[in-house]
């Protein structure tokens, strides 16, 4: 049982940024895939065989997929030998997770459960998380033993085993990376990493799964940590009139020093989210990873308040915004500090012309919608026009521009990529 390799049949519970490409993954090496979701108009798409995001060699992998009869989609919940939930943990106001995506998966899931079946949670959840999906199967499914109450000798096996992923890099880290498997009993973890065995090359770590959760949230808050380190730099030597590129590349010379990069702020959908999970569940402990998270949130309003100051010693300025998506050549705009910035610039000059470019985005998004005064146009017209140019996300297209056009004109590059 300890080298076992999954074959059967498998559910995918949400087919997002995570589900499709592991979807994807495991038909491709021939296991009967069905993906789920709630959204027809991501149902439809891939049933046609089409990626509704952009990842590379996602596309090409779906439609393989789909045109070999390995991968299917369906609104409703399929009997399978094993579930993979991918659904979003959204927090809430009070920065607590939101675990309705993953009770709802649990609750669809739970009439079709036969004995013997895999249940794995791949959203990014507080420690608990598990327990509670095999609680909530348990409630609707009293004929069922379930880990969380007879251990050993279940009759489904729950676990956690959380995506670590690089938006950008999806289907090579999907394949190399170190999976951390984390059951609620040994046997759960064990029977949930024949899954992973299937196509993950890298080595598949067990463990509990409180354990597999916290370890996952720590990676993030980490990161997180290592941003708030880089953007507070940004601020102190902003006001030492110092160069914070070329100070971060002077101390990284040393041999155990490994500062990041300062940005406009942090964005997407995990670390901006998964440190307050770690806030939430130790509030007195988590200073530190607090204060990062304030550190990240408040860099946005800080490049806005000095591309606004810099815009009010001009008479009639305009503003080129290149880059909206929350990091370069990605084309995911959740959470983006980009977006952020140019919304708060936009409010506080409304008589201000402000265009805004990016390469992924073909419309301007909800949240800028209501602002008269941006537009969306090429980068060449926007730096070309502007007398402030604003460097939000280090597109690799925008990397051209970098000493083009640009003679005369106030520069404020946030992330260093014409430094
Ligand atoms: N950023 C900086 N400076 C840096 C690095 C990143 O400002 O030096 C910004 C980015 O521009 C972006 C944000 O941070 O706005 C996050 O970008 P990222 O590339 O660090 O991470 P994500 O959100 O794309 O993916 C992360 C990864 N986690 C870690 O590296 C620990 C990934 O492995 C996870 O799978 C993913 O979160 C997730 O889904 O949890």
């Amino acid at each position: 049982m300890l080298n076992e390799v999954f074959s059967g049949q498998l559910a995918v519970v949400g087919m997002g940024y995570i589900g499709l490409p592991t979807a994807t993954v495991l038909a491709t090496r021939g296991i009967q895939v069905v993906g789920i979701d709630v959204n027809s108009r991501i149902v439809e798409a891939i049933s046609r065989g089409e990626t509704p995001f952009i990842e590379p060699d996602l596309a090409v992998a779906v439609s393989g997929a789909v045109a070999m009869g390995r991968l299917s989609m369906s609104r409703e919940m399929p009997e399978a030998d094993a579930y993979i939930i991918a659904v979003p943990t959204p927090f809430n106001a009070d920065h607590t997770a939101d675990l309705s995506f993953i009770q709802a998966a649990a609750k669809q899931i739970a009439p079709k459960l036969r004995p013997g079946a895999i249940v794995v949670l791949e959203s990014t959840s507080p420690p608990g998380t598990t327990e509670k999906v095999s609680r909530w199967i348990g409630e609707i499914r009293p004929d069922l033993r379930m880990p969380h109450v007879s251990g050993a000798t279940p009759d489904i096996y729950v676990a956690h085993c959380p995506e670590r992923v690089l938006p950008g890099k999806i289907m090579i880290e999907m394949i190399t990376n170190n999976r951390v498997v984390g059951g609620l009993s040994t046997d759960c973890a064990i029977k949930a990493a024949s899954i992973y065995r299937v196509f993950s090359q890298g080595e598949i770590l067990l463990t509990d799964a409180a354990s597999a959760e916290m370890a996952k949230l720590v990676e993030n808050a980490y990161r997180d940590v290592n941003i708030a380190f880089a953007n507070e730099l940004s601020l102190i030597t902003e006001s030492l009139r110092l160069d914070v590129w070329e100070v971060i590349r002077l101390a990284n010379q040393h041999p155990r020093v490994n500062v990041l990069s300062p940005g406009p702020g942090v964005g997407g959908h995990c670390i901006p989210v998964d440190p307050w999970f770690i806030v939430a569940a130790a509030p007195e402990q988590a200073r530190l990873i607090r204060t990062a998270r304030e550190v990240n949130d408040h860099k946005p309003h800080h490049v806005a308040d000095q591309v606004i100051a810099k815009a009010r010693r001009f008479v009639s300025p305009s503003i080129a915004c290149l880059g909206l998506t929350f990091k370069a050549n990605v084309d995911d705009i959740r959470e983006s500090p980009a977006i952020e910035v140019v919304n708060l610039i936009a409010k506080a000059l409304p008589e201000v012309e402000i265009m805004v470019s990016d390469p992924y985005v073909e419309e301007l998004p909800e949240l800028l919608n209501s602002n008269a005064n941006l537009n969306l146009v090429n980068a060449g017209e926007a730096v070309d026009r502007a007398d402030i140019i604003l460097l939000l996300v280090e597109h690799e297209a925008f990397k051209s521009l970098r000493h083009t056009r640009h003679n005369g004109k106030v520069i404020y590059d946030t992330r260093g990529a014409w430094a």
